[in-house]
């Protein structure tokens, strides 16, 4: 569980916060998905939008509650909460009704979880290709990605190691080379292979795991739709998963987090247009 040290909090007028305070964006994957996961608990708490696109995640204010510069973060009665299913198994422990993780299987939902964060670097690869790019304002401002490499946030104490990470995403994205084919190929491979499994629970059950509706099922929900709108063909790989993907977005908390703002739908729909027209499409990458 990431809950940052006192000593790591130089944004200091967060600790005489009361209740729930989340940062977040509306585009954020991990920030969806918690919107749900509140959504759902009936969770009262107050909004702090942080725009990605002007890197407002990267100025010293962002950075003294999460050095990571990644949302969402989570304040809670002053404490700061940081790294998105940690934040929701925080959560699930806090505000234990309605069950959002199914008794018994902690353990599994834990793995599951962290299956689908170790997936996160391949989303954001396929997604800075085929919906965030360049010139819609997402790769990063030079003088904002050197003002995070050198400051010296801590996590937990220490500096962060996933900081480098996080750097080396942004380089690549921003280099003259941009996101490879060869790093699409291997996302989408890693996704397929993750989603082949998914699909054949879900030709049987009804959730992911333990029966009923769990905070797995909101996170594969998130991913499919990012994914979905990237090109990633889900009806034809994995109809049960798309099957139910349909059944979750009948309900309301999750249709409005996966419906996208009109001016982003008219921008991607260029962009893939002309992705298309180029043959550098998803489908061109990727084959099939
Ligand atoms: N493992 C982290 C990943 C967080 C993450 O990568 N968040 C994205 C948004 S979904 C972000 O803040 N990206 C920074 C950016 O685009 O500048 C978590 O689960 O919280």
């Amino acid at each position: 569980m990431v809950q940052l040290l006192d000593s790591d909090i130089t944004t200091r007028e967060v600790l005489e916060w009361h209740g729930v305070h989340l940062f977040h964006c509306q585009v954020s994957s991990c920030s969806q998905k918690l919107r749900i996961f509140l959504a759902l608990k009936g969770i009262d708490w107050e909004s702090h939008p942080i725009e990605l696109r002007t890197g407002e995640n990267f100025q010293p204010y962002f950075l003294g509650i999460n050095p990571r510069a990644l949302l969402p973060v989570l304040v809670h009665n002053g404490d700061v909460h940081i790294e998105s299913n940690d934040i929701i198994e925080y959560l699930e422990a806090t505000f234990p009704e309605p069950p959002l993780i199914p008794a018994g299987f902690e353990h599994k939902v834990h793995d599951l979880l962290q299956m689908e964060n170790d997936l996160h670097l391949d989303l954001r690869t396929i997604t800075f290709r085929f919906v965030f790019v360049e010139d819609e304002g997402f790769v990063k401002d030079r003088k904002l990605l050197d003002q995070y490499k050198t400051d010296n946030g801590r996590v937990n104490g220490v500096p962060d190691s996933r900081k480098s990470v996080e750097i080396a995403f942004w380089e690549q994205a921003n280099s003259e080379e941009g996101i490879t084919d060869e790093s699409v190929i291997a996302a989408v491979a890693n996704f397929r292979a993750a989603l082949f499994e998914l699909d054949e629970k879900l030709a049987s059950d009804k959730y992911i795991v333990g029966g009923q509706l769990s905070v797995v099922d909101i996170a594969w929900f998130i991913y499919c739709s990012h994914i979905e709108f990237a090109g990633y063909p889900l009806t034809d790989w994995h109809p049960n998963v798309s099957r139910w993907y349909t059944r979750l977005k009948a309900k309301e908390e999750f249709a409005r987090e996966v419906s996208p703002a009109p001016q982003l739908l008219h921008e991607v729909h260029h962009l893939q247009a002309r992705q298309a027209e180029e043959e550098r499409s998803f489908r061109d990458i990727v084959g099939e």
